[in-house]
């Protein structure tokens, strides 16, 4: 069986020169080559740098941590090493290559505001340290399948999504639910790039958002989530590809038409808005029957909601005509 592996999964065929273009510069802002970038940036975090750098104010957070393993939540496979997931992420207001951790240092998580509004009867504005005060942290070990084809497994800190659907109290008009990332376009050399839609935003529908298994997380490995990661909270939706799993998020709308997603917006044919896992429905430009496992490289199949059927099937099974695979 071939797994066809390409450069610039996630971009555009025609956009595909730009952004190689783009990350050559973006090396050459740090002092470096663009093929030193890389691996510096990869070999530097495996001797443990950047992701022990919190922010000063985390204090609120770290107290609250490491928080209790809820058991219902478990894997099926060995955890990632920590460095590892470390140091090999999306976040592309940092950048397109995966090694995008030291420019992520650059995001600056205090203050840090998280707006709920939209149609709910409790609009909120809270400071992350507030926020979190409202809800019991729980650790879960959740996976995670990225679109372009490589899994990993990661103990997620956070809490329940409908936690915070419950404290907002949406009205009944209420049937999507709109996330936009907060990260500062003068901290973010990849927002320079004019041709994406920032700012980054994801959407659910409401029934999604109510799942037990959409998460809001807020650290990793017991700690304070390291930036690269998308602190200070971020979603995990893990029966969805990893596109869905909105970082760093700022603001949270109860709305009630089906929002614009960054990747939909950018390329609608390849990455939709529902984008459950489905190893049978290859993406347009490779196949998703199997999945490379960070660390090991073992090529590995691809489950069906990536493993969390029983927990999400449900939810689709009156949905008809929708791309609900892509
Ligand atoms: N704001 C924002 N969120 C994002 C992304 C991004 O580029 N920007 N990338 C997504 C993709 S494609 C994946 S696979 C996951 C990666 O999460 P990780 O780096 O913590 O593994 O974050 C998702 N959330
Ligand atoms: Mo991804």
């Amino acid at each position: 069986m071939t797994v066809f592996r390409r450069r610039g999964w996630e971009i555009p065929e025609h956009r595909a020169t730009a952004e190689s273009a783009f990350s050559r510069r973006g090396a050459l802002m740090m002092g470096l080559g663009a093929g030193a970038a890389g691996a510096a940036a990869y070999y530097g975090l495996s001797d443990g740098v950047a992701p022990a750098r919190a922010e000063a104010a985390d204090e609120v957070l770290a107290a609250l941590l490491p928080a209790k393993r809820n058991e219902a939540f478990k894997l099926d496979r060995a955890l990632t090493p920590e460095k590892i997931n470390g140091a090999y992420n999306n976040f592309y207001e940092f950048g397109t290559s995966k090694y995008v951790a030291s420019a992520a240092q650059g995001l600056k998580t205090r203050p840090w505001t998280v707006k709920v509004d939209g149609l709910v009867n409790n609009s909120l504005e809270l400071d992350f340290d507030d926020l979190i005060k409202k809800f019991a942290l729980e650790e879960r070990l959740y996976r995670h399948r990225c679109v372009e084809a490589w899994s990993m497994t990661i103990p997620w800190t956070g809490f329940q999504l409908s936690d915070l659907v419950k404290l907002a109290d949406p009205k009944p008009e209420a049937t999507y639910v709109r996330f936009e990332t907060g990260v500062a376009k003068s901290d973010a050399p990849g927002m320079r790039t004019s041709w994406y839609p920032w700012p980054y935003t994801e959407g659910l529908t409401i029934a999604e958002a109510r799942n037990e298994l959409a998460f809001l997380a807020v650290g990793t490995y017991g700690k304070v989530m390291p930036k690269q990661h998308g602190a200070p909270i971020r979603l995990a939706v893990p029966w969805k590809y990893g596109f869905k799993s909105i970082k760093s998020i700022s603001r949270i709308s109860f709305v009630d038409k089906r929002p614009d997603t960054f990747w939909e917006a950018l390329q609608s044919s390849e990455y939709g808005f529902w984008a459950n896992v489905n190893p049978d429905v290859p993406h347009p430009r490779w196949s998703q029957a199997y999945e490379r496992v960070l660390d090991t490289g073992a090529q590995v199949p691809t489950q069906i909601y990536n493993g969390y059927g029983e927990q999400v099937a449900g939810l689709y099974k009156d949905i008809k005509g929708e791309a609900l695979f892509m």
